[in-house]
């Protein structure tokens, strides 16, 4: 008890004096009795997320056909097999793997032919507008919707020009871009539509996978993906003539022992990675059960929360489970989210701010005149309310517990979680 009184000043006792109308010492004796201690830190740092990983007996099987065949790259039968794999994952088989997610959309603008200006959203991981810089392109950043975070169809067409050839959205956390609402506005104006997907394996619109929509898909397969290779990705296209196109820019542009037919890059994926990710796609559908079971934990006991908002179920959408992203919205909550964020680190939480800064406010793009933060608003809103909680299947259903009370104890002022 001596320590709960101690705690008291720290619990605004401001705010204590107004709750319910009640005066100042019956609240203080409201608040005494319902000031349970902190809960305890985790003994161990709790991260965004961790990677899946198969048991080292069943890779070192797989490794143990890698040394026997002495191939390690440049398209053995691991890489095969994984690239028809996913090939039925995604119902196309137009998949073609590669190194990382970046390689392989700098390969997509390259596929395409893309120039002059890119329209794309400043709310990302910044090797989105980079593959265009990569490839002499200009970054637009255009606003995103308020409660997708994603690109908003309505403010792209006042932002294309004589010199724009594609839209580059990004499936923000897995939910899916208002798919359809690009697609005309790219029809109207003959324009490539090229979507980073580094975080929407998995995700399906109305049945379909999310890499039935646009020109191309990227997919990240990095450690912290769903599905990952340890470093890795793909591209996934419509056209059989662009998915050949992109196999050989995968591999400098070469056709045969002698015979160059564009410039390419290496954008390979190895056989370790490739044998690595046979195991890992075995894992997926387990590790996104585990995730919704997660997620139920965190809406029903964060809804309640004031100014915490918590991510949106939509209709007809399965989502990847990729991130838990969460809003702080600082004018209805009584602490902010960045409080929230450092606050959490002295628990061992450690959530991230992705996408903070926006990329538009990075030094590299900030001289653009799309970049200017009074034509991005929301974006600017979102970016400092978002904040990703730890996200994966071996987080106990009590840690997740655990994080909401902790979250509950920061939000509330310590006097009132669950
Ligand atoms: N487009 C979008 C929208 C993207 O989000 C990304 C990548 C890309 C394109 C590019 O795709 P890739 O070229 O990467 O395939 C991480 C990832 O490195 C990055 O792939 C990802 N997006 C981004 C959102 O997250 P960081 O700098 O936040 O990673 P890091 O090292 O801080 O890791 C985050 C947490 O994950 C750590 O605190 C602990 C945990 N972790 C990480 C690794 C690497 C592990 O437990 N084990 C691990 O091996 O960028």
């Amino acid at each position: 008890m001596q320590e709960r009184l101690q705690r008291l000043p720290l619990v605004r006792l401001g705010d204590l004096s107004s709750v319910n109308g009640l005066n100042f010492m019956s609240s203080l004796s409201v608040a005494v009795a319902h000031v349970p201690s902190p809960p305890p830190a985790f003994n161990k740092p709790i991260y965004v997320t961790q990677p899946l990983l198969p048991s080292l007996e069943l890779y070192t099987e797989r490794l143990a056909e890698v040394w026997e065949s002495k191939w390690l790259t440049n398209g053995g039968p691991q890489h095969a097999a994984l690239e028809e794999r996913l090939s039925k994952f995604f119902d196309n088989s137009n998949v073609s793997l590669f190194n990382n997610g970046t390689i392989a959309l700098v390969t997509a603008c390259q596929a395409f032919r893309l120039q002059g200006e890119v329209i794309t959203t400043p709310f990302t991981f910044p090797a989105t507008p980079h593959v265009l810089s990569w490839n002499g392109i200009t970054p637009v950043f255009a606003d995103i919707d308020p409660v997708s975070m994603n690109l908003d169809p309505a403010n792209i067409e006042p932002l294309i020009t004589n010199r724009t050839s594609a839209i580059l959205a990004v499936h923000v956390f897995g939910t899916p871009c208002d798919v359809s609402g690009i697609q005309t506005i790219a029809q109207r104006h003959g324009l490539r539509v090229i979507y980073d997907g580094a975080h929407a394996f998995g995700t399906r619109i109305s049945g379909k996978p999310i890499t039935d929509f646009g020109d191309a898909t990227m997919l990240s397969f990095h450690a912290t993906k769903l599905f990952h290779t340890a470093e890795g990705g793909a591209l996934v296209v419509r056209d059989a003539e662009v998915k050949k196109r992109i196999d050989f820019l995968k591999n400098f542009g070469i056709k045969d022992e002698f015979t160059v037919l564009m410039p390419g890059i290496n954008g390979k994926m190895t056989e370790l990675s490739a044998a690595l990710g046979l195991l890992t796609l075995e894992m997926v559908a387990e590790e996104q059960k585990k995730r919704r079971a997660i997620a139920a934990i965190y809406r029903s006991r964060l809804r309640e929360l004031p100014g915490i908002i918590v991510p949106s179920e939509r209709p007809g959408v399965v989502g990847s489970e990729q991130y838990f992203p969460i809003r702080i919205d600082a004018a209805s909550c009584r602490t902010s989210r960045d409080s929230v964020y450092t606050e959490l680190r002295r628990f061992n939480v450690h959530a991230r701010k992705y996408f903070y800064p926006l990329c538009s406010d990075h030094s590299c793009y900030r001289m653009l005149p799309s970049a200017q933060p009074s034509y991005l608003p929301v974006a600017q809103k979102v970016a400092s309310q978002v904040l990703c909680l730890p996200f994966y299947g071996a987080l106990s259903a009590d840690d997740v517990h655990r994080i909401c009370d902790i979250l509950s104890h920061i939000v509330l002022g310590g006097y009132c979680y669950a």
